[in-house]
């Protein structure tokens, strides 16, 4: 199984963090294919936890080398802030290597990020405030800087001019801010060049050498399928592909060198920021789910929305990504309720629609059409196999499996890396 995608199939956070570790044992590399310090991937080895944001969240196996690919965008102050940090903790971590394409986040662009969302009031995205939209928007725009630029200080001072030149007049005449000095922003990169220089690397083509070599390639998403430029809840969304095709463009390696693409789901549904969200419950229920599975942002600590399992949703993600199988995590959460509702479809404006509709307006004003699925009282952390699960709970994972048209071939019973079930 040389190459292996680990992505989101609802709105992020489902355990990807946990789910690359607990592959890590079998793979050679982890890349990061899009996104970046929005990501907030958490590991819990031996009761320790770790929250990844940029770096991937394999650097914890000392098996594997970390790639940062061309899809990602870097802001290298976090990056080294993570990397010390680790080391600060007494944890031995190698440098990833990092895709001379990558584009890199400035400060720049979290003000922007910022102040575009300050203005934006009940039309603001609820972003991460990280920079990732506009690190994007002057990527596509032409105007982006990359990686490797950094080794080059008269090339990367011009560009920083460039990219300054409409941004100042923006933030000036329409934000009311001040203007941004492109010299102490070189500066400040050039300052990263000399630690960065030795893993500046060209990706693409050491992944596809890797490959070549029979090795395996682990690719880490970061959000999900439904915060997907293109596939997303659109303007809801995050401002790369974290979806299958993702990995491809954000690495370089082509997709007939895909041979897995694991979705993973949790057993019910949460989302953080804002958009549409058909199952959300806005009641005891919702805060009961938030508190059960600490359900708080691994970014920025925002509380995030709860709500029952959306079948509909999590099968479209299977379907587009053509995932091969699904991981079913944070199972352990749903202990204790009598029954539990499952969203098998959607009421929109008096019609039933079995499937995620195709237009934005429409999952707007899709309300949830349930069906009630016993519940159980039993804690299954303690399960590894799925001969040891309450046969309600049982009923529960084949149940979904039928709904979503995929294969659960993992359960999460707790956050650790060895709270899991494989299902073979
Ligand atoms: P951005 O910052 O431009 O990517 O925000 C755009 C939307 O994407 C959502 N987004 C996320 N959703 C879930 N988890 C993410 N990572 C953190 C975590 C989030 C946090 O692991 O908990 O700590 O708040 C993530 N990153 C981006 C974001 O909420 C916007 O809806
Ligand atoms: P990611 O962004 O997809 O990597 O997910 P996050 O790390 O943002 O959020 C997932 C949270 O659930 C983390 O706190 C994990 O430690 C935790 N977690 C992952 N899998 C399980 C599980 O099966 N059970 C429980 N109880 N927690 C889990
Ligand atoms: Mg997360």
């Amino acid at each position: 199984m040389p190459g292996i995608i680990v992505l989101g199939a609802q709105w992020g956070d489902e355990g990807k963090g946990k789910a690359v570790d607990a592959l890590g044992e079998q793979v050679d590399y982890v890349v990061r294919y899009s996104g970046g310090n929005n990501a907030g991937h958490t590991v819990v080895v031996g009761g320790e936890k770790f929250i990844m944001h940029l770096l991937p969240a394999g650097i914890l196996n000392r098996n594997a080398t970390t790639v940062i690919g061309n899809g990602v965008v870097i802001d290298p102050q976090v990056m080294y802030h993570e990397l010390d940090g680790l080391t600060e903790r007494g944890v031995i971590v190698d440098h990833p290597l990092i895709s001379a394409n990558a584009h890199l986040i400035t400060p720049y662009h979290q003000t922007l990020d910022k102040v575009t969302e300050r203005f934006a009031g009940k039309k603001r995205i609820g972003t991460t405030g990280r920079g990732i939209g506009p690190a994007y928007s002057d990527k596509v725009n032409r105007i982006g800087l990359r990686a490797a630029d950094l080794l080059d200080a008269d090339l990367l001072h011009d560009k920083v001019v460039a990219s300054l030149e409409q941004k100042n007049q923006t933030l000036v005449k329409i934000f009311n801010r001040r203007e941004i000095n492109p010299e102490l922003i070189t500066e400040q990169l050039l300052g990263y060049t000399e630690r960065i220089r030795p893993y500046i690397v060209d990706a693409a083509r050491l992944l596809n050498d890797a490959l070549d070599d029979g090795k395996v390639v682990l690719f880490e998403g970061a959000q999900a399928h439904h915060l997907d430029v293109d596939h997303g809840t659109y303007p809801f969304v995050t401002s790369s592909n974290p979806t299958a095709g993702g990995a491809c463009t954000g690495t370089g390696v082509g997709p007939t060198r895909i041979d897995r693409v694991i979705g993973i789901a949790k057993a019910y549904t949460t989302r953080v920021g804002e958009g549409p969200f058909p199952t959300e419950l806005l009641d005891a229920d919702g805060e009961k789910l938030r508190q059960d599975g600490s359900e708080f942002g691994a970014t920025t600590g925002r509380p995030r929305r709860c709500g029952w399992f959306d079948a509909p949703i999590v099968e479209v993600a299977a379907k587009v990504n053509g995932c091969t199988d699904i991981f079913l995590t944070k199972l352990d959460v749903l202990s204790g309720w009598d029954q539990i509702p499952v969203c098998v479809a959607y009421d929109i404006n008096g019609t039933r629609s079995d499937v995620y509709p195709m237009t934005q307006p429409e999952l707007c004003a899709a309300k949830p059409i349930y069906e009630y699925v016993p519940g159980w009282t039993e804690d299954i952390s303690a399960a590894r196999s799925f001969d040891e699960l309450p046969a309600n709970c049982q009923a529960y994972v084949h149940h979904l499996e039928d709904l979503i048209h995929c294969r659960i071939s993992g359960i999460g019973v707790g956050p650790g890396r060895e709270e899991s079930i494989i299902i073979n």
